[in-house]
C-alpha cells in the first residue's frame, strides 16, 4: 500500500523531468547563457539550508520513522490541520503538493474547475487550449496548462494557497517549475496578460506565493520542483528557497544507476555550489530499489553523492525501509570544509561523520585521514558484509558487484603481502544421529595468487562431532596464479555423526586477489536429493548492520569500488583518568566461598554467590581480586587454612539463613560434615607455607589449593 502511494508519487514527479527533457518548451531553457548573475534574493531559512535528509508523502505505517528520523522538513504531505500539527511537535515542517502548471476542466483542483475559468488556460499559436505536457501521459492525463500571466488565475492559485496555510502549513511544495513558451491568449481574445513575458509572470506568481508564505510563517519557505535547477529562468531564483533533482543517481525508469557520476552528478554538484552559496537549497531525490546494488549500498552512493555537494536528500521509499533508515536518523552536522579528492574518490568530512564516494566500477579506493577529519575510530555505517558470513582474517572481505559466479555480487579476498589472512566463515549446526556424507562445493576465480594449491585457498571445514571430537581441514582448494572462475569440491564422509561445523571460506598465506561465488555444504542423507543446509551462499544478501573501523594502523579508509559509504567519527573509550596497574587474581581450588586470606596485611574474602531469582554462584566464586597502583612485590597469606561452614542467606536482602553449616563449595547444600584444608599454592609463588612473597609486575593468578575431606 505504501510502496504504491510512493510509486504514484513517484510518477507524478517524474513525467515532468521526461518532459523537461523531451519537450520544446524546455530547449529555450537550456541554450539560456549560464552567464548572467543571478539575483537570488534572501537566502532560504537556516532549519532548510542545514537539513540533510527530508521526508515526502504521508505513510501510515511510518509515523514512527518519521518521528524517530531527524528530517526537518516533510513535502507532499496531506492538507490537513491536525496532520501539521502532530509533524510541528515532531520539529517537522509541512509543504503540501501545488502545481501552478495544470489543471482539470472536469473537476474542481486546488480550488478552480477550468471549465468554468477557461481563460485560465493557456492559449497555443493556433489560438486552441493548450493541453498540459503530460496530455499523452498516463498519470495527468486529461489536464489543462493553466497560464500564470492571468491576474485571476494568480489571485485563485493565491487563494489556495492561504487555505493551506490558514491550516498550519509552513509553505507549499510547487511541482512543475519550469521555462514557459508564449500564450496566445490575448492576440485570440481569449484573456489579457499582466505581463508582457510568460517567465516573468510565472516569477511574479512565486514572489506573491512566498511573500505570502512568510506573512503566515516567516520561517516558512518556498520549495519547488523543476528537477533541472541548472535551467530554469533565473528570476525565479529570487522568489524561492529550494529546487529539486529528481531521479537522483536512482530512478525507476533505470535498471543502472543513471548517467555518468562524475559528468553528470557530481557535475550538477559542482555547478550549483554558487546557489547553495547564496543559502538556497536542493533537494536530491532518488528512486531507490531498481538497480542490482540492492537498497542499501545504492541508498549509501546517493546520498554520500548528495552530501558530497550539500544537498537535502530523500530516497524515494518510506523512511522506515531498514537498509536507507539509518540515513535518516543521521545528522552529520556543518561541513568542515569543502568537497575533497583522492586518487578518484571524492569525499567531504561533516563535524560528526564524513561521507566518500568512490565513482570507479572496477578499482577499490581509499581515503587518507588527515584533518580537518578529527580521528582515526569510525564507524561504517554500511557493514559492507554478507548476511551470514563473519570475517576472518584481517583482511576479511568485501562484496564486488562487479565480478559474480551467479547474482549481482561475489565475496573478493584480497591479501597484499604473502603472510596476509582473509577470508569468510559461517557456523553450521547440524545436529546429525548417525555419520552423514556432505559435500562441499563453490566456485572461484582469482588474480596473481601466488604459493602452490593447498588448504589456505580453499573451502575449509572444521567439523565438530556430537561426542565431542572434531575433524579439522577438510579442504576443496583451488588452483593459484590467475584463472577464471573455477569449481572445487570435496564430499565428506565423516567417521561419526556431526554436532556442527565452520563452513571457511579462506584465502591466506598467498599474496593476490580471490573472489568466491555459489558455495555449497549440501547433506547427503538421501543420494537422490541432497540438502543445501548454508545460508546464502552466493552473498547476494547484505548484512545492514555497521562495524567499528580503527584506522589507526594504516590511516586509511577504504572506500570499495563503485560506492559511497558514511563514516562516523567514533570516540575512544580508555579511562584516561583512571590508569589501573597490574591485577592479582586469587583462586580457590575447588571454589570455595568466603574463605578469607589477607594481602599485605588486610583481609580479603573470596567470592561466595548471590541471590538473584535463585541462589547464583556467578563467575567470581571462590575468587578475589587485587588491582594495584603499579608493578610490586606483596605479601599473601590464607588465613583460613579449614575454611569455615558457610552461613548462606535465604534470600534477597533477607538476615534469614538457609543453614548453619553450609558446603563452601555448594553454598546452597548442607556441609554433612565435609571439611577442606588448605594443601599449598600453585602457580608463580608455589609453597606450602601459608604465607607467600609474590612479584606482581603483570597481571597474576594464584591458586589455593584445598585437600577434601569427606566426614560421614
Ligand atoms: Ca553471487
Amino acid at each position: 500500500m505504501r510502496t504504491r502511494m510512493i510509486d504514484l508519487l513517484s510518477l507524478a514527479l517524474f513525467s515532468f523531468t521526461a518532459l523537461l527533457c523531451s519537450a520544446p518548451f524546455s530547449a529555450a531553457a537550456a541554450e539560456a547563457p549560464a552567464e548572467p548573475a543571478i539575483d537570488f534574493g534572501e537566502p532560504a531559512p537556516q532549519w532548510l539550508r542545514e537539513s540533510e535528509s527530508y521526508a515526502i508523502g504521508y505513510d501510515p505505517a511510518g509515523w514512527d520513522a518519521l518521528a524517530q528520523s531527524k528530517v526537518k522538513f516533510i513535502t507532499h504531505c496531506p492538507v490537513n490541520r491536525e496532520f501539521f500539527a502532530r509533524c510541528r511537535s515532531l520539529g517537522i515542517k509541512c509543504f503540501p503538493y501545488v502545481t501552478f502548471y495544470q489543471g482539470f476542466a472536469s473537476q474542481t483542483y486546488q480550488g478552480v474547475n477550468l471549465k468554468d475559468h477557461a481563460d485560465f488556460i493557456e492559449v497555443d499559436p493556433q489560438g486552441q487550449l493548450k493541453r498540459s505536457g503530460f496530455w499523452e501521459s498516463e498519470d495527468a492525463k486529461n489536464m489543462y496548462t493553466t497560464c500564470p500571466n492571468v491576474g485571476a488565475y494568480q489571485e485563485a492559485m493565491l487563494a489556495w494557497v492561504q487555505k493551506i496555510m490558514e491550516l498550519g502549513a509552513d509553505g507549499v511544495f510547487v511541482d512543475n517549475i519550469s521555462a514557459r513558451v508564449p500564450c496566445f491568449g490575448p492576440k485570440f481574445n481569449k484573456h489579457q496578460h499582466l505581463h508582457d513575458d510568460q517567465n516573468h509572470a510565472f516569477a511574479m506568481l512565486l514572489k506573491r506565493t512566498r511573500e505570502l508564505i512568510k506573512r503566515h510563517q516567516p520561517d516558512g519557505a518556498l520549495i519547488v520542483n523543476s528537477a533541472s535547477p541548472l535551467h530554469i529562468p533565473k528570476e525565479y531564483w529570487k522568489y524561492i528557497d529550494a529546487d529539486m533533482l529528481e531521479s537522483y543517481i536512482c530512478t525507476w525508469v533505470s535498471k543502472e544507476r543513471w548517467f555518468d557520476w562524475k559528468n553528470h552528478w557530481h557535475e550538477q554538484g559542482v555547478k550549483l555550489q554558487p546557489y547553495l552559496n547564496a543559502g538556497k537549497q536542493i533537494q536530491a531525490l532518488s528512486y531507490l530499489g531498481r538497480t542490482p546494488y540492492g537498497v542499501q549500498e545504492d541508498a549509501l552512493f546517493c546520498y554520500a553523492t548528495a552530501r558530497l555537494a550539500g544537498f537535502v536528500w530523500n530516497g524515494g521509499m518510506p523512511l522506515s525501509h531498514p537498509d536507507s533508515a539509518p540515513l535518516y536518523r543521521l545528522r552529520l552536522g556543518k561541513p568542515l570544509g569543502g568537497e575533497e579528492t583522492e586518487n578518484g574518490v571524492y569525499w567531504r568530512a561533516f563535524e560528526a561523520g564524513l561521507v566518500a564516494v568512490n565513482p570507479d566500477r572496477s578499482k577499490d579506493g581509499s581515503i587518507t585521514i588527515k584533518p580537518p577529519i578529527p580521528t582515526k575510530r569510525f564507524f561504517d555505517l554500511s557493514g559492507g558484509l554478507a548476511e551470514q558470513w563473519s570475517r576472518y582474517g584481517s583482511g576479511g572481505y568485501t562484496l564486488d558487484t562487479q565480478e559474480k559466479h551467479g547474482g549481482t555480487r561475489s565475496m573478493r579476498c584480497v591479501n597484499a603481502v604473502a603472510s596476509g589472512e582473509s577470508g569468510a566463515n559461517q557456523s553450521v549446526e547440524l545436529n546429525h544421529e548417525q555419520p552423514v556424507p556432505i559435500l562441499v562445493t563453490g566456485w572461484s576465480k582469482c588474480r596473481d595468487v601466488t604459493g602452490e594449491p593447498d588448504g589456505n585457498y580453499a573451502l575449509y571445514l572444521d567439523i565438530a562431532y556430537r561426542d565431542g571430537t572434531n575433524l579439522f581441514g577438510q579442504v576443496a582448494p583451488f588452483a593459484c596464479g590467475t584463472h577464471d572462475w573455477q569449481a572445487s569440491s570435496v564430499t565428506v564422509k565423516p567417521a561419526k555423526p556431526i554436532k556442527s561445523l565452520t563452513y571457511n571460506v579462506l584465502f591466506r598465506y598467498k599474496a593476490g586477489t580471490a573472489w568466491f561465488d555459489d558455495v555449497s555444504l549440501k547433506v547427503l542423507d538421501d543420494p537422490q536429493s541432497p540438502r543445501e543446509v548454508l545460508k546464502n551462499g552466493g552473498f547476494e544478501e547484505q548484512g545492514r548492520a555497521g562495524r567499528m573501523v580503527d584506522a589507526t594502523a594504516t590511516g586509511k579508509l577504504p572506500v570499495p569500488a563503485y560506492s559511497g559509504r558514511v563514516f562516523l567519527y567514533a570516540g575512544a573509550s580508555d579511562d584516561e583518568l583512571t590508569k589501573p596497574g597490574p591485577r592479582l587474581t586469587v583462586v580457590t581450588a575447588p571454589g570455595l566461598g568466603n574463605v578469607r586470606f589477607r594481602v599485605d596485611g588486610f583481609d580479603y574474602w573470596t567470592h561466595s554467590g548471590s541471590w538473584t531469582t535463585e541462589y547464583t554462584l556467578g563467575p567470581n566464586f571462590g575468587k578475589f581480586f587485587v588491582t594495584f597502583d603499579k608493578p610490586g612485590k606483596h605479601v599473601v597469606e590464607i588465613v583460613d587454612v579449614v575454611p569455615a561452614e558457610m552461613q548462606t542467606p535465604a534470600g534477597y536482602g533477607t538476615g534469614e539463613r538457609l543453614g548453619q553449616f553450609m558446603d563452601p563449595s555448594n553454598p546452597t547444600r548442607p556441609a554433612a560434615g565435609k571439611k577442606f584444608r588448605f594443601r599449598g599454592w600453585t602457580g608463580p609463588a608455589a609453597s606450602k607455607e601459608a604465607r607467600v612473597e609474590i612479584d606482581v609486575a603483570q597481571d597474576t593468578q594464584l591458586t589455593a589449593e584445598f585437600d577434601v575431606q569427606a566426614e560421614k
